[in-house]
C-alpha cells in the first residue's frame, strides 16, 4: 500500500472557515467568549480513507477552543455541519471488552435504579449498533434507537433493535411520543457533546419524556479533560465540554433538574448525569454541590486555568515529538496502536506521518485498509505487531491502556513498549 505522509490540500477556504465560526455561547448565548486552545487545522478525525481517495482533495477545518466566561461551558471555536460527519460513521464502541460491560452495567443500573417495568419504552439517542439497547431489551423494555448513522442502523435492526435513522430533534421527539408513547428513560451515551442546536436537543428529551422518566446522559467530563491534559479528546464532532455548571444552567433553562452525577472511568473520566422533570419525585442528590464546589476551587471560572491547560498540551507536543524522532534517528521501528479519533487529532497536532510511524493496528474491521484522516498512516489488524514485533507502539487509544497492555501482554514480556503522550509523555 502507497503510503505518504506529506501536508495535505485543504480544499477549505480561509475565508469560509468564517461561516462555522461561533459566536455566542451555545448554552447562555453569552459573547463573553475566551478562546484558549488552537489545534490550528486538520481533517475531520474519522474521516478514514480508501487507499483510492489518497491522491484527492481532502478538507481541513479549524480546531480550537472557547470557554464562555458567564457558564463555563468550553466549546469549539468553529463548528462544521454535522451531515458531513455522522452520516456514515466508522466509531463502534461494541468492539471493546470494556464497553460493552460498560453498557450492560449501564442498563442494569438503569432498570434496578428506576424500577424499569417490562414493555416500557427506552429510547437511545445516538444508539449507534443497538448494543445498549440490547441489553436493555434483556430486561423485558420496549426499546427504540435513534441514529443519524445509517449504516449501523441497518445493524442495529439486525441485531433486533427498532431503530429509526435521523439526528434526534423537538420534532423526532413529538413523532416518537405520538406513535409510541412517552419514554420512562431516555439514553444518550456520548452524544450530546455532539450537538449544535441543544436547547432544540433538551426541548425533544422534555417532550419525550414521561412525567416521573428520567433522562440518562454520559459524556466526558470537562474537568477530567482540562486536569488530565487529554487534548486530543478535542475535535470537530465534540462542539461541547461540559462543566457541571454550565449544564445546571442548562437543564434549568428547559425546566429539567438534574437530580444526580455518577463518574465514570471510561473515555478518560466521564460523568453520568441523571435528569428529570423539574417537578417529578425524585431528590437531588448531594452530589451536584460536591461537583459544583469542586469546579469552583479549581479555578473553572478563571482564565489561568484555561491558560495552562494549553501550555500543558503545547508542552506535549513538543516532548512527543521529540521522543520519537529521537527513537526514529536510534533505528528503532514505532507503530501506533487504536485508530481513534483521538489520535488523529495527536497525529495531526504534533505532524506525526509515516516518517515516524510505519502502520497503525486497530480491531475495527471497517478501518482496517484504510488510511488516517490528514496524516495517511496505514491501518492493519492487531495481529500484524504480534508478527512484527516493532521496538515500540505509540498507545493512540490511551483510554484502553488496561484492555490493550492486557491483550498485547506477549509483546511487552519479548521487550516491546508502549509509548503514551496522555496526561504527559512517558514510556511504559
Ligand atoms: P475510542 C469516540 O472517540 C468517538 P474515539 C466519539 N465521538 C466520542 O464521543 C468518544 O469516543 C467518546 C481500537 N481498539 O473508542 C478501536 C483496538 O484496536 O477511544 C478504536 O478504533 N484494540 C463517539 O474514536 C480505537 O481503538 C482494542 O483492544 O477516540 C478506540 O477508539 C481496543 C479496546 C480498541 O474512540
Amino acid at each position: 500500500m502507497p503510503a505518504e505522509s506529506k501536508t495535505h490540500t485543504q480544499s477549505v477556504k480561509k475565508e469560509s472557515y468564517q461561516e462555522y465560526r461561533v459566536k455566542k455561547c451555545r448554552i447562555c448565548a453569552s459573547t463573553d467568549l475566551f478562546e484558549y486552545l488552537s489545534l490550528d487545522t486538520m481533517p475531520i478525525p474519522n474521516g478514514f480513507l480508501a487507499e483510492k481517495e489518497l491522491g484527492g482533495p481532502e478538507p481541513h477545518y479549524p480546531l480550537g477552543v472557547y470557554v464562555c466566561m458567564n457558564c463555563t461551558l468550553s466549546q469549539l471555536t468553529h463548528v462544521i455541519p454535522a451531515e458531513i460527519m455522522f452520516r456514515n460513521y466508522l466509531y463502534i464502541p461494541s468492539t471493546s471488552k470494556t464497553m460493552i460491560q460498560h453498557f450492560e452495567s449501564m442498563a442494569a443500573d438503569a432498570v434496578e435504579r428506576f424500577d424499569v417495568k417490562p414493555g416500557e419504552l427506552v429510547v437511545d439517542i445516538g444508539s449507534n449498533d443497538g448494543t445498549l439497547l440490547k441489553f436493555f431489551k434483556a430486561h423485558e423494555a420496549q426499546v427504540l434507537g435513534i441514529d443519524p448513522a445509517s449504516n449501523l442502523a441497518i445493524v442495529a435492526r439486525m441485531n433486533g433493535v427498532n431503530t429509526l435513522d435521523d439526528f434526534f430533534s423537538s420534532r423526532i421527539a413529538k413523532e416518537v411520543a405520538a406513535s409510541q408513547g412517552k419514554a420512562r428513560i431516555i439514553t444518550a451515551t456520548n452524544v450530546v457533546a455532539h450537538v449544535d442546536d441543544i436547547h432544540d436537543f433538551f426541548k425533544g428529551v422534555k417532550e419525550l419524556l414521561a412525567p416521573e422518566g428520567v433522562f440518562i446522559g454520559e459524556f466526558p467530563y470537562g474537568k477530567d479533560m482540562h486536569d488530565k491534559n487529554e487534548f486530543d479528546t478535542v475535535y470537530h464532532e465534540h462542539l461541547s465540554y461540559f462543566s457541571i455548571h454550565s449544564l445546571k444552567a442548562l437543564f434549568e433553562r428547559h425546566e429539567l433538574k438534574l437530580a444526580d452525577i455518577v463518574k465514570q472511568r471510561v473515555h478518560g473520566g466521564s460523568v453520568r448525569v441523571f435528569v428529570t422533570h423539574k417537578n417529578a419525585s425524585h431528590k437531588v442528590s448531594p452530589a451536584i454541590k460536591e461537583f459544583l464546589d469542586a469546579e469552583d476551587e479549581a479555578g473553572m471560572t478563571k482564565r489561568e486555568y484555561y491558560e495552562a491547560f494549553a501550555e500543558r498540551v503545547h508542552k506535549i507536543r513538543k516532548d512527543l515529538t521529540a521522543l520519537l524522532k529521537k527513537l526514529k534517528g536510534e533505528g528503532k521501528r514505532i507503530i501506533g496502536y487504536g485508530a481513534a479519533a483521538k489520535g488523529n487529532v495527536t497525529l495531526n497536532y504534533c505532524k506525526i506521518g509515516t516518517d515516524l510511524l510505519d502502520y497503525i493496528v486497530d480491531s475495527v474491521p471497517y478501518k482496517q485498509g484504510r488510511f488516517t484522516p490528514g496524516t495517511h498512516v496505514p491501518i492493519f489488524p492487531e495481529l500484524k505487531l504480534e508478527k512484527d514485533n516493532p521496538d515500540y507502539v505509540l498507545l493512540l487509544a490511551w483510554n484502553f491502556a488496561d484492555e490493550i497492555m492486557q491483550k498485547q501482554e506477549s509483546y511487552r514480556e519479548k521487550g516491546g513498549q508502549f509509548i503514551i503522550a496522555i496526561p504527559n509523555v512517558r514510556v511504559e
